[in-house]
């Protein structure tokens, strides 16, 4: 058991052991500050050179910076400590000696580029910006949770080796499967629609989906993070409301749960829960509103996907997530349903954020026959999806639902520049390793 006494908790009076990395050692001469830092906070260790013992004071005041180390002493209070509070230590040992030479500086006070913070994330997760964001990523992935234990959902795990591609426009990454081709999943699409025809109905799924994107950009990554929904007798409108709470749960957890990480930050004053609901526009209406910001240099016509340009300029009109709906059918995946009056529109729509897209969804094809018309249609083998399609003729309800950027949510909600920010370990283009 560990049984040392974590920095937040140590009070005036008490006798701890504390255990942690040498943040800093300030040396004013005949006295000398030792700043421990672990994962609550810091605290001060006071060596007054003339008073202790000379192997004490060398062991304490040697030791190379972001070593680890464990000190027992007494607590005491003293204001002009960062903490209000210091340990006299009457013990120090090494526990684990850290090389002179750093990748980077931990403390923060040299600042390194990206590449290097990635290539080392172990020094770079020591940093209390660095650490704010992925505690806030927890937070937000057990809000989401909760949120859909609410929902009614039950959470499943899907294989992530697969036959078949379901998300045509971005590439497959190809394996070898005891000699048999198969594929990294691009998405669990197809398996959570096989549930809602299950006796479970309504899911969620947390997990990776893998995407052989060539491009590299601050906003995609080839393994990312996805939050899945489906259920059973839901309509497009219904998935979408399930979405907006989602998002807002995310968004209520971390204000509640994380005021230290979002203060970390320099969040604290401007974050927001999105109150207002999130206003629905049709395709039609989005491409005439971005159309008319005067931004693209070629007006987009019926059928156009939103170039980023475009996402952004409407983005900054609309200031608040909202999604779009009623895309044509003819750029929305073979699984999204056509609207029953008019077969050139979806029941796809996307959820967006000012910045970007972070969500599409829709209603599902449940028909049969109308479903393997679909692939068809789409250049798809139906044979190769016989396992899926088979699952429609025994009786499959009419169905609706997600899929939600795990980063992409993160990055959106606390600002930042680049997606990799929100990945303990990305992989891009050029990033296989560590
Ligand atoms: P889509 O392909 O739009 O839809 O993906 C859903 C959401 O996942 C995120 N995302 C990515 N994030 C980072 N890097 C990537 N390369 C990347 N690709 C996707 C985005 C995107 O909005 N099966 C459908 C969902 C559904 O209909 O249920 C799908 O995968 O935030």
């Amino acid at each position: 058991m560990d049984e040392r006494t974590y920095t937040a908790d140590a009070e005036p009076g008490d006798e701890a052991t504390v255990a942690g990395w040498v943040h800093e050692i300030r040396d004013l001469g005949g006295i000398a500050f030792l700043i421990l830092r672990d994962t609550t906070g810091k605290i001060q260790v006071k060596f007054e050179k003339d008073e202790m013992d000379d192997d004490l004071v060398e062991t304490g005041l040697g030791v190379h910076r972001e070593s680890v180390i464990r000190v027992a002493g007494a607590v005491e209070e003293e204001e002009r400590a960062p903490t209000g509070v210091e340990i006299v230590p009457e013990s120090v040992e090494v526990v684990a000696e850290a090389d002179p030479e750093l990748p980077l500086d931990p403390s923060g006070k040299v600042d390194a580029e990206l590449p290097t913070r990635l290539d080392n994330r172990t020094l770079d997760l020591r940093k209390d910006e660095v650490k704010a964001i992925f505690e806030i990523r927890a937070e937000l992935l057990r809000s989401v949770r909760e949120a859909f234990r609410g929902l009614g959902c039950t959470e499943i795990n899907t294989p992530k080796i697969v036959a078949t591609g379901t998300e045509g426009g971005t590439e497959l990454f190809p394996i070898t499967y005891f000699g048999q081709e198969a594929f990294m999943n691009q998405s669990p699409q197809l398996f959570k629609q096989l549930m809602v025809g299950s006796g479970l109905e309504r899911v969620f799924e947390i997990g990776p989906i893998f995407r052989a994107e060539e491009h590299n950009t601050p906003r995609h990554l080839n393994e990312a993070t996805s939050i899945d929904f489906e259920s059973a007798f839901f309509d497009e409108s219904d998935a979408m409301d399930a979405c907006e709470t989602v998002v807002r749960a995310a968004y209520e957890g971390v204000a509640e749960n994380c005021a230290t990480e979002l203060e970390t930050l320099g969040l604290a004053e401007t974050f927001e829960v999105p109150e207002e609901s999130f206003p629905r526009l049709s395709y039609e209406e989005a491409i005439e509103r971005i159309n008319a910001t005067g931004e693209l240099d070629e007006q987009l016509v019926w059928g156009d996907d939103l170039p980023t340009e475009g996402e952004r300029a409407l983005g900054e009109e609309m200031g608040q997530h909202y999604f779009i709906t009623e895309w044509p059918s003819e750029i929305k995946p073979f699984y999204i349903k056509d609207k029953e009056d008019d077969e050139q529109l979806s029941t796809g729509f996307d959820l967006m954020h000012p910045s970007m897209e972070l969500v599409s969804g829709g209603q599902r094809e449940h028909r049969y026959e109308h479903l393997v018309a679909g692939f068809e249609q789409q250049g798809l083998d139906p044979e190769a999806f016989e396992y899926y399609t088979k699952m429609f003729r025994y009786g499959m309800p009419p169905h609706a639902g997600w899929g939600l950027g795990g980063e992409r949510l993160v990055m959106t909600m606390l600002g930042l520049d680049n997606i990799r920010e929100a990945v303990l370990f990305p992989r891009d283009r050029q990033r296989l390793s560590p």
